[in-house]
C-alpha cells in the first residue's frame, strides 16, 4: 500500500508545518474555560485535544472528513452489485482526507487480505480462557496476543528516529485491522458455534469476509456488515474508546496495547456495550410482558419501571448529541429497506415512538433521543444472530478504523504523552477561599 502511505506522508507533513505556523501565531488564544462543574462532571464539554478524523456536531451528528452518513453512501466505492459503502474506503478517506477511487479501495482490501496472517499463539491464547468468558474479553485477549507481531515496538525497542514513529504505528495499523475479523469471528464460533471455523476468502472484502467467517453467507447480511463496520467506525476523538487509545497510544504503547485498552472502554455498558443491553432489554420487556408485540403502553409502563428501578433505557442518550443520532437513523432505513415487516424491528421502531418524551419528561436527561445502539441489534436478529453478548465486539472490529487512523495522525505530528491537571476536593475547598491557587504544575 505504497500508495495510502506516500499520501498520507504528504498530507502530514503540509499538516505538520501548518500546525507549527499556526501555533507560532496563535498559540496563546483561548479555546474555552473551564468551570468547577465540569472538572467533577465528566470533563464534558472541555475542549481539550485534536483528533483529525471525524467531528461531531451536537445537532447534525458525526461527520467522518466533512461528510456525513448518507454523503458517504453515495460516495464510497461499493462492492459489485452492492449500494452500501465499503469500510476500507472510509479508512482511506479518514487517514487521507480524499475520497478514494474504487480501485484504491480494491487495493487496499487485497493488501488487507495479504496481511491477515494472524498467529497460531493468538488462537491459543483465547482458547486459555472458559468458554462461558464475555467476548469482549476474549476479543481483547486476543488482540493482546497479537501484539507479539508489533513492528512499532521492536523497532522502539532497537531505537529509531521520532520521525519515523508513524511508519510504524501505520504498518501495525495495517496488520492489526487485516487480522482483526478472523480473531473476532473466532471468538464468535469458539463460543457459540462448537469451534466450527471458518476459513477466510480469497476473495471478499473485509466487511464480506468478516460476515463470511462468522457464518452469515447471504449478501445481505455483508451489506449490513459494509454498513455497520462504516459507521461504527469513528465519532471523534472524545467517547470512551477513541479518548481511551488516543491517551496510551500517547505513552508510545503500540497500536495493539492501545487499541486493546481502547477496547476495554467500549465494554463498559454506558458506551459500546450498550448494543447488547438494548436487545436483552427487549427480549426481557417481552417477556415480562408476556408478548413479542408489545403497544406503546405497554412499552411506556416498562420504561417506567426500568427507571423506577434506578436504570438507564438503554440506546437512548448522548454525551454530546442532541438529536436522532444519524447512525441510528441509517440503520432504520436499512431496516425500513430489507426487513420492514421485521416484529423486532418494529418493536424498535415503536420504542422510538415512545421513550424521547418519558425521558423528556425527567427534566433532567439532556437527549432523550435514539443512540447508534438502539437499533443495531433488531438487524442482527434478523439475520439469525441473536447472541447478543457478542454485538459489542462488532462495534470493536469497526472502532479500529477510527482510532488507529487517528493513532497514525497523533504520531505523525508528534503529539505528547497527554496528562491534564487533576485537583483535589480539599485542593478546591482551599482555592474557594482564596487560600491557595488551584492549578500547579
Ligand atoms: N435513561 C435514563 N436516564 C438517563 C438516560 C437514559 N437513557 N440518559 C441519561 N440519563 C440520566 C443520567 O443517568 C443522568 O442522571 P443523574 O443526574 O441521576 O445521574 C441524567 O440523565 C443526565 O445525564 P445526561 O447529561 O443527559 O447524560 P450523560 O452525558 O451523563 O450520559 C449517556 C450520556 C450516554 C451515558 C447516558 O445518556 C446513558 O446512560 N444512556 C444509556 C446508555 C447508552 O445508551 N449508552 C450508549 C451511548 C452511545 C455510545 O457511546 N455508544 O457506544
Amino acid at each position: 500500500m505504497e500508495k495510502l502511505k506516500n499520501l498520507f506522508k504528504e498530507k502530514a507533513d503540509k499538516l505538520g508545518a501548518e500546525i507549527k505556523d499556526l501555533l507560532k501565531e496563535h498559540g496563546s488564544k483561548k479555546i474555552g474555560e473551564v468551570q468547577l462543574s465540569q472538572a467533577y462532571q465528566g470533563m464534558r464539554g472541555i475542549t481539550g485535544m485534536v483528533y483529525e478524523t471525524s467531528l461531531l456536531d451536537a445537532n447534525e451528528g458525526i461527520r467522518f472528513r466533512g461528510f456525513s452518513i448518507p454523503e458517504l453512501q453515495k460516495s464510497l466505492p461499493k462492492a459489485d452489485g452492492g449500494s452500501e459503502p465499503l469500510p476500507e474506503g472510509l479508512f482511506w478517506l479518514m487517514l487521507t482526507g480524499e475520497m478514494p477511487s474504487a480501485a484504491d479501495v480494491n487495493a487496499l482490501s487485497a493488501d488487507w487480505r495479504s496481511r491477515a496472517k494472524v498467529p497460531a499463539h493468538v488462537f491459543k491464547t483465547i482458547d486459555a480462557l472458559p468458554i462461558e468468558t464475555h467476548p469482549m474479553t476474549q476479543f481483547v485477549v486476543g488482540i493482546m496476543a497479537m501484539q507479539t507481531q508489533s513492528q512499532f515496538a521492536k523497532k522502539y525497542s532497537e531505537g529509531i528516529n521520532k520521525k519515523e514513529y508513524w511508519s510504524f504505528i501505520f504498518e501495525d495499523t495495517m496488520n492489526l485491522i487485516a487480522g482483526l475479523p478472523e480473531v473476532a469471528a473466532y471468538v464468535y464460533r469458539r463460543k457459540y458455534k462448537n469451534g466450527n471455523f471458518l476459513k477466510p476468502s480469497s476473495e471478499l472484502d473485509w466487511g464480506g469476509n468478516f460476515a463470511h467467517l462468522l457464518g452469515y453467507d447471504s449478501e445481505k447480511f455483508r451489506e449490513l456488515m459494509r454498513l455497520y463496520l462504516t459507521i461504527h467506525s469513528d465519532h471523534e476523538g472524545g467517547n470512551v474508546s477513541a479518548h481511551t487509545t488516543h491517551l496510551v497510544g500517547s505513552a508510545l504503547s503500540d497500536p495493539y496495547l492501545s487499541f486493546a485498552a481502547g477496547l476495554n472502554g467500549l465494554a463498559g455498558p454506558l458506551h459500546g456495550l450498550a448494543n447488547q443491553e438494548v436487545i436483552k432489554w427487549i427480549f426481557e420487556m417481552q417477556k415480562a410482558l408476556g408478548t413479542e408485540t408489545p403497544s406503546s403502553q405497554q412499552i411506556e409502563q416498562y420504561v417506567r419501571k426500568t427507571l423506577s428501578e434506578g436504570k438507564v433505557v438503554p440506546g437512548y442518550g448522548h454525551a454530546v448529541l442532541r438529536k436522532t443520532d444519524p447512525r441510528f437513523t441509517a440503520q432504520a432505513e436499512f431496516a425500513k429497506k430489507h426487513m420492514p415487516d421485521d416484529p423486532l424491528v418494529n418493536v424498535v421502531w415503536r420504542v422510538f415512538e415512545t421513550v424521547p418524551p418519558i425521558l423528556q419528561s425527567l427534566g433532567k436527561v439532556k437527549n432523550p433521543w435514539p443512540n447508534v445502539d438502539a437499533h443495531s441489534g433488531a438487524l442482527l436478529v434478523h439475520f439469525g444472530m441473536k447472541e447478543y453478548d457478542y454485538y459489542t465486539v462488532l462495534f470493536g472490529v469497526s472502532r479500529a478504523l477510527g482510532v488507529l487512523s487517528a493513532m497514525i495522525w497523533s504520531r505523525a505530528l508528534g503529539f505528547p504523552i497527554e496528562r491534564p491537571k487533576s485537583v483535589t476536593t480539599a485542593n478546591v475547598k482551599g482555592w474557594l477561599k482564596g487560600e491557595e491557587q488551584i492549578w500547579g504544575d
